[in-house]
């Protein structure tokens, strides 16, 4: 179906197909067929058939027509082509149009397979975008090394926080046998430029601490191998205390022999079944999980351990951050959960070997509508890092509600970390390029499942595909990034595209309007985290609390009078949160606690801003739906109904928190809307 296909259906031709790209469609011409060319090849068929109706034909030598030459350098030695290995970026690929005995060779060049795979899904996402030819040749490449998704699926067949069904790799403790469907999910991650995928969850419990053994490696594998014709690598997390738990021994101490030994035997292993394996995701001593703290051990040492394991197999470790004490005493105001990553890991810098890379999520707290940039990015000068943004909404609407990720995730990736002076941007940092790292890149955890269209809600396909996109190239803008999606899924008719651009651009805003308030976070209902609940997380072991009483709301993290965590940051930034006067309203309670008349620099009250965007964001939810109404006819049925559906829940939504949440904050302060409008009192 339409809604299954995503942006890869190739139905919807753009005006100036017919003219720029039609004559290349029958012919394509490849000198050798290994298995990710071979990938490229049923892609370009599968979408030419879309195009033309008919198969194009794919020879080995060149017809007496127009074509499409695909290949990698070494199969275009022979073509005056002008290119040479070190003119393509690694991964990395040429477009490039020549003339040959008077026909037209539309020549595709990878520097290796995958890069041949890109170059094929950039010339057909550009030709279904209606670019013209001259824009499309050139070369192009990955900024970003690592590009990786990381799924929180349970071998039960459960995600955790996921939102749109179950797993497609697991099922009742086995893993499945039919992976025509992670074929087809392969396809969409390298049509982005995804090469790595982490299939279970970091929560690594008891049968799923056993993936690393004999007992699943041979399906684990299976997985792998459809993954490999993608040019895409498969990670596994691991459970710390699995040579307590499943090897036998009596300590995971990362310093004892023994361990050490078993975990260069399982990665021995792993590589005979899986000779590309990637690595290992570990989350370590965070959230109940088990890590080298309990051996009196440092994080570097924990993961140091498993990188020697892997290094002689090429595999590498990502280290999670996501490191803080979850058992704090709520009474004690001094103990701040923002400054838990950098505090365990800045000093640890320049002692994890050379294939750990250290993967941070992209603020202090967790994946909230609003969060400061995490400050280690601007702090780890000799460590591999990387970003882990969260694709899946847990905290943004969980697919009920729109929330298009992008915009956030480049305000984040375009963030000045001053490391280095001004232009340290957090693009800079994980991209290796700053610090001159091998390693880094972009890491998303999962929004898919086997719901029909993937992501529960269709519209949050964009944010799958715009992951990819600005892990390929962070300079993208996310209004490009939105164009070229619903272009791809829906065609081309203006209306169409304005309305549907229109309403991802906005609803990230939207979604922030209804829900906390000036970056102050949680306010949401505690387990699930779905709809409100302004004091769910208050009185609670966490480290996530709002502060507010009758008279004013927000965390101090100054260094003057809070809790220091902006010290965290280098200067000018640290100066700039520190300094409540040009600290950015949108995230003025994250760092000051005021009082309620505190005037923003939007000339408001903190009082009147909070009202007015409750009423401004649940009215801005119906307008999605009136927008989205004006499309009725003008596409896909179904994926109408499917949008339809959760726009209405998301108005539901966006009701109850605009009134518990200006109920609440009325009756703690007393203070009257200066509208006069309706407040449940
Ligand atoms: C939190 C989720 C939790 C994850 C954790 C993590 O609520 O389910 O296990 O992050 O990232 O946001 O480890």
């Amino acid at each position: 179906s339409n809604v299954y296909e995503c942006w890869l259906n190739y139905k919807h031709l753009p005006h100036n197909f017919d003219d720029e790209y039609k004559r290349f469609c029958s012919y394509i011409v490849a000198k050798s067929n290994p298995p990710i060319i071979n990938s490229a090849l049923e892609e370009l068929k599968f979408a030419f058939t879309r195009f033309m109706g008919r198969m194009p034909e794919v020879l080995d030598s060149y017809p007496d027509s127009d074509c499409i030459l695909v290949g990698t350098l070494d199969d275009a030695a022979d073509e005056a082509l002008r290119v040479s290995r070190g003119d393509l970026p690694e991964d990395g690929f040429m477009v490039h149009k020549f003339e040959r005995n008077g026909k037209n060779v539309l020549a595709v060049i990878g520097k290796n397979e995958k890069g041949a795979l890109y170059g094929v899904f950039h010339l057909l996402r550009s030709m279904c975008c209606g670019k013209p030819l001259a824009q499309v040749q050139g070369i192009d490449g990955p900024r970003n090394p690592l590009r990786v998704i990381n799924h929180w699926d349970n071998l039960s067949g459960d995600i955790e926080r996921g939102y749109a069904g179950k797993s497609i790799f697991f099922k009742d403790n086995r893993i499945v046998s039919d992976l025509s469907r992670v074929k087809d999910y392969a396809r969409l991650l390298a049509s982005v430029g995804v090469n790595g995928v982490a299939i279970n969850n970091v929560n690594v419990h008891q049968v799923e601490t056993r993936l690393i053994t004999d007992e699943f490696l041979p399906d684990v594998a299976r997985i792998a191998d459809v993954f490999r014709q993608y040019g895409i690598k498969l990670y596994l997390s691991i459970n710390f205390a699995a040579p307590v738990e499943i090897g036998g021994l009596p300590t995971a101490d990362p310093l004892d022999e023994s361990v050490k030994k078993w975990w260069r035997d399982v990665a021995d292993n792993i590589y005979k079944y899986i000779p590309d394996f990637g690595g290992f995701v570990v989350k370590a001593d965070s959230e109940f999980r088990p890590g080298p703290f309990t051996y009196g051990r440092n994080h570097a040492e924990g993961a140091n351990m498993l990188a020697e394991a892997l290094k002689p197999h090429g595999g590498v470790v990502f280290w999670r951050a996501f490191v803080y004490n979850c058992q704090v005493d709520w009474r004690d105001r001094s103990v701040d959960r923002a400054k838990a990553a950098y505090e365990n890991f800045k000093p640890l810098d320049g002692k994890f070997l050379d294939n750990v890379i250290v993967q941070i999520k992209n603020g202090p707290m967790d994946f909230q509508i609003r969060e400061p940039v995490s400050p280690l990015f601007g702090a780890m000068e000799k460590t591999n890092v990387a970003v882990e943004f969260q694709i899946t909404q847990e905290y943004t609407g969980q697919q009920k509600d729109l929330c298009y990720l992008v915009t956030m995730w480049k305000e984040v990736l375009d963030f000045d970390t001053y490391a280095k002076g001004q232009g340290s941007t957090v693009s800079k940092v994980v991209s290796g390029s700053l610090f001159r790292m091998e390693y880094g890149g972009v890491v998303g955890v999962s929004n898919i499942g086997d719901s029909k269209c993937w992501t529960g809600h269709p519209l949050a396909q964009a944010n799958l595909y715009g992951f990819g996109r600005l892990g390929w190239n962070p300079e993208l803008s996310a209004q490009e990034i939105a164009e070229e999606w619903v272009k791809l899924t829906f065609g081309h008719d203006k209306q169409v595209v304005d309305t549907i651009v229109s309403m991802l651009m906005a609803s990230r805003d939207i979604y922030e309007k209804y829900t906390a308030p000036l970056g102050i976070g949680w306010m949401v209902n505690p387990g699930h985290h779905y709809g409100p609940n302004v004091d769910g997380y208050e009185y609670s072991h966490w480290g996530t609390y709002h502060y507010a009483d009758w008279k004013g709301i927000g965390v101090d993290r100054t260094v003057a009078t809070g809790t220091g965590f902006t010290a965290q940051y280098r200067e000018p930034v640290a100066s700039m949160y520190e300094n409540i006067e040009t600290c950015p309203d949108e995230l003025l309670l994250f760092f000051h606690h005021v009082p309620y008349t505190h005037k923003l620099k939007s000339g408001k009250t903190v009082i009147q801003h909070i009202y007015d965007t409750h009423f401004e964001g649940a009215e801005e939810a119906e307008g999605l739906k009136e927008k989205w109404l004006t499309l009725k006819g003008k596409v896909d049925d179904e994926i109408f109904d499917m949008v339809l559906e959760r726009l209405e829940m998301q108005i539901k939504n966006a009701i109850e928190w605009r009134d518990v949440v200006n109920t609440y904050f009325y009756r703690k302060t007393g203070i009257d809307d200066i509208h006069g409008r309706k407040i449940y009192k």
